[in-house]
């Protein structure tokens, strides 16, 4: 793989799908360069929010947390580009709002830790991105394909 086939995995929360956040989330990442490969709009059950969550299974919030992310549809996706995961995590921002600076997707549209909107794999926890890709997208889900505009994007192909 070249360093532009780098793939993080994007969901919006059950917050953001009821306020309306979905189009302008894939917006700013579509208009960034990179490219959307996988897309479900879905009910996460029980099982697959306490497998997502598995790190926080000791945490105090852990048992809102899954009640929230099962609370209403999300909208899960896979973003390809250059340095994806730590790209995409730029734009999310800080894990609470409060601290997220405006411009980032957190610093834009939340104000509480347990309505922060978005998730996206941790840039600094290796092989997280592709271990959440397979837990939400079988492979057959993720379509290979070239956007118009990736020989503008990147210098060198
Ligand atoms: P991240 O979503 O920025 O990667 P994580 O530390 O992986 O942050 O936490 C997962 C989610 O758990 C956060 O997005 C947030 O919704 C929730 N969370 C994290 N820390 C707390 C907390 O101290 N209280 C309540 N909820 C929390």
């Amino acid at each position: 793989m070249s360093h532009h086939d780098e793939r993080t995995f994007v969901m919006v929360k059950p917050d953001g799908v009821q306020r309306g956040l979905i189009g302008d989330i894939v917006s700013r990442f579509e208009d960034r360069g990179l490219k959307l490969v996988a897309g479900k709009f879905m009910q996460i059950d029980d099982d697959l929010a306490q497998e997502h969550y598995g790190e926080h299974e000791d945490k105090p919030f852990f048992e809102d947390l899954v009640e929230f992310i099962t609370s209403g549809p999300v909208f899960a996706m896979v973003w390809q580009g250059a340095d994806a995961t730590r790209q995409v995590r730029s734009m999310v921002g800080e894990t609470d709002p409060a601290e997220s600076a405006p411009g980032t997707i957190r610093g834009d549209y939340g104000l509480d830790l347990g309505r922060n909107v978005i998730h996206a794999s941790d840039h600094e926890d290796e092989g997280a991105n592709e271990r959440e890709i397979s837990l939400f997208f079988d492979d057959d889900e993720l379509v290979a394909y070239d956007r118009v505009d990736e020989t503008w994007l990147y210098e060198e192909e």
